[in-house]
């Protein structure tokens, strides 16, 4: 039987939750990325092989990146592109000479993913990462003071935020920007306020079928080389997935994965199945993503979130919220005894909780709050597979 590649993600030798946690966590392969390397620049036969041998020195093979940063200058497509599509090219050899063919990447304007709220209390006295709608709508119209914000958003919203906006004492006014704008794990850029707004007006004029052309130009450059390595390069979706501060964003639904294999179809161009960013939509079906698309899903993120009628989520239990993760775990189990092989999945966003409250971790990637996540899922996994034998 076919059964999950079990990973975890590990930033590196500065993170809280070390290798030897991580082997306690009886997972067998790590996530990981040269988070030194700055956005744009080729990484290195022997950067890679260093880390290698770290994560292999505890018993562990790496064996995905995530993420290898696609540069702005490649979703925008001006200033030094050419020369970052030519770097990300040489990248993926490098990579693939090293034995890691599995690489993760995502086509977000400006910023990764975006939570305002990064320790929302649950009943349990357990933290969980959070996005509130009017406190969103507050830093966009009140902190930030973006003009056009005014005219996306109906007047009852507005009215809404306003008094989110009010509520704010100075402290929360500068987390909730810090939570915005100062970049969460992974995501490789932080900005002022003034930055952010440079930033976010590179790309006036860039609606959403120009950057798609730009993705679909990029990857017509790269899939070549990818295919040549036997990598496989899988676009993890929007975080959450429609768009947000004016800014386009294309990888939000089926559809969205639909035209890009349309546009390009070459084998390499795979996709990060992240039911936790999907699934904040009503009108995505995760489970339906996995049959449709089973062919080309290279790694797996396994989390839930929980919605509400007002535009919030949370980070829920791994197998709480609104994914269907029986449905999701026996989709993925058929997907890998049709193709014959073990997909990479890793447990995604747990909770703060136990020994891990009050410790300095990386929001979302504490240790305990992954290892019941883990756990839940590894036997969620073993009950299926047994009533599939
Ligand atoms: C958040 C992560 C993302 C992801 C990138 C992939 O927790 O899932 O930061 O790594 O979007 O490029």
């Amino acid at each position: 039987m076919y059964l999950m590649k079990e990973s975890w993600r590990w930033y590196g030798p500065d993170d809280p939750v070390s290798l030897d946690y991580i082997r306690q966590a009886g997972v067998t392969d790590i996530v990981h990325a040269l988070h030194h390397i700055p956005n744009g620049e080729v990484w290195p036969v022997e950067e890679i092989r260093k880390r290698q041998s770290l994560i292999a020195e505890k018993g562990l093979v790496w064996s995905v990146v995530e993420s290898v940063p696609v540069h702005e200058h490649i979703k925008t497509r001006e200033g030094d592109y050419i020369k970052y599509i030519e770097n990300y090219k040489q990248s993926i050899r490098n990579l693939a000479e090293c034995g890691i063919r599995c690489i993760t990447y995502n086509f977000m304007p400006v910023l990764d993913w975006t939570r305002t709220d990064l320790a929302y209390e649950l009943p349990d006295g357990s933290c969980a990462l959070r996005f509130e709608r009017a406190a969103f709508l507050a830093f966009d119209l009140f902190i930030l003071k973006r003009p056009a914000a005014f005219e996306e958003y109906s007047a009852e919203e507005i009215e809404k935020a306003r008094v989110r906006y009010e509520k704010m004492d100075n402290a929360e006014i500068e987390l909730i920007t810090r939570n915005m704008i100062a970049g969460l794990p992974g995501s490789e850029e932080s900005f002022t306020l003034d930055r952010f707004r440079e930033a976010l007006s590179r790309y006036d004029g860039i609606d959403a079928e120009q950057l798609r052309g730009n993705l679909t130009a990029f990857l017509k450059e790269i899939c070549p080389v990818a295919d040549e390595c036997g990598t496989v390069m899988v676009i993890h979706p929007d975080d959450p997935p429609y768009p947000i501060l004016g800014l386009p964003r294309i990888l939000s639904t089926a559809e969205d994965f639909r035209k890009l294999v349309e546009a390009v179809p070459n084998v390499s161009n795979g996709l990060c199945l992240c039911t936790g960013s999907f699934g904040v939509r009503p009108d995505n079906d995760c489970v339906a993503m996995m049959r449709e698309f089973g062919d080309r899903v290279g790694f797996v993120h396994l989390r839930s979130t929980k919605r509400d009628s007002e535009g919030n989520f949370y980070e829920a239990d791994h197998l709480g919220g609104d994914v269907d993760m029986y449905g999701m775990m026996k989709a993925l189990l058929e997907v890998q005894q049709r193709r014959r092989i073990s997909i990479p999945v890793r447990p995604d966003h747990g909770h703060q909780m136990c020994d891990d409250l009050g410790r300095k971790s990386n929001p979302g990637y504490s240790c305990y709050g992954r290892m019941r996540g883990i756990a839940e899922l590894r036997g969620l996994q073993m009950g299926i597979a047994k009533s599939m034998e």
